[in-house]
């Protein structure tokens, strides 16, 4: 890469290798996050590597070794089981390696976490659901335990189960592997023929969203049900804004921003900067009503619309371009 005029080293020579270790590399989330991580790189002159994970906690915890190996300045840890990276990390850092978390908790005072602050996230869209169907109804639940946004997601509809002694959880079900949102589908039609009487769904993944949606549309009960979620994309928005589709609200950064973040957090570090401990980039609840009554047909539109989700002032300095 070239170097950056004015920037402190050693990005004033440019050079600088970072490498972006993924958990979860498919579905529109991770890839919108990785385009955004590699436009900011770009900016900056970073040689970013990513690489691709497929759900396998060993497979991940060798790309962080390896990516020592490549003698990187930094690396980005997305997602990930904990235990499997926390002293690989450590193994980085001891060796000068400047590391950034994004949704894993590696619980080390010297990695910063990324995070989009799931419990707003979540009370946005369960906020919506109680305004549009009232404090008492019956739910279907969308979870798999383990992964830290979907865990601090939890934490709020738990909450707001106790606050609403109405809401009744009728079914909960989920899975994260490389076919989530078909796999979804499959646990959705089987959870319905179960509990005919669900009503509404939190299913706060758009590949989980995704899924119940196909589920039932196929059962032709999508006039029956509302689904609320977390995550937005370009095909999101068209699935939500589509006439008859029980996918009502979505909270949701835009998460090429999220991955804009998590680089720059990661450069502030190489250029002994501190990007503070806690990087959080806000949500915006997004609705069907908004959608069709905007005519927003894109995450371009969003932003375009919605000043707050186009661009995070999280981990910026006056050296480091801003993407266009
Ligand atoms: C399996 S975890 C999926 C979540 O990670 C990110 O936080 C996205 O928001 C997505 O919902």
């Amino acid at each position: 890469g070239e170097g950056l005029a004015g920037a402190p080293a050693p990005f004033d020579k440019g050079g600088v290798k970072v490498a972006l270790v993924t958990f979860i590399s498919g579905g529109d989330f991770f890839q919108a996050y990785q385009a955004g991580a590699q436009a900011q790189a770009k900016a900056l002159g970073i040689d970013l590597q990513i690489f691709s994970g497929r759900q396998d906690a060993a497979a991940q915890r060798e790309q962080v070794e390896q990516a020592i190996n490549l003698g990187v300045q930094g690396i980005i840890i997305d997602h990930g089981q904990p235990e499997a990276l926390k002293d690989v990390a450590q193994k980085a850092l001891d060796a000068g390696i400047k590391v950034v978390a994004f949704d894993v908790n590696l619980d080390n005072p010297k990695i910063p976490q990324v995070e989009q602050s799931d419990h707003e996230l979540a009370k946005a869209a369960l906020e919506q659901a109680l305004a549009d169907n009232g404090k008492a109804f019956n739910a279907g639940y969308v979870y798999v335990a383990g992964f830290a946004p979907l865990d601090r997601r939890n934490e709020i509809w738990d909450e707001v189960k106790k606050a609403n002694p109405g809401i009744v959880e009728k079914a909960r079900w989920g899975a994260v592997n490389d076919t989530t949102a078909t796999s979804t589908a499959d646990q959705t039609k089987a959870a319905f023929q179960a509990n005919p009487d669900i009503t509404v769904v939190f299913a706060p993944y758009d590949e989980f969203a995704r899924g119940v949606k196909l589920a039932t549309d196929e059962a032709g009960i999508s006039d029956k049900v509302k689904i609320y979620s977390a995550d937005v994309s370009t095909a999101d928005i068209t699935e939500i804004a589509a006439e008859g589709s029980p996918w009502v609200a979505t909270a949701a950064t835009n998460p090429a921003v999220v991955g804009q973040v998590s680089v720059r957090a990661v450069a502030k570090l190489i250029a002994g900067e501190d990007p503070g401990h806690n990087i959080i980039v806000k949500p915006v609840l997004i609705t069907q009503k908004d959608l069709r009554d905007n005519a927003i047909k894109t995450v371009e539109d969003l932003d375009a619309k919605l000043p707050a989700f186009g661009k995070s002032d999280a981990a910026t300095a006056p050296w480091i371009p801003a993407v266009k």
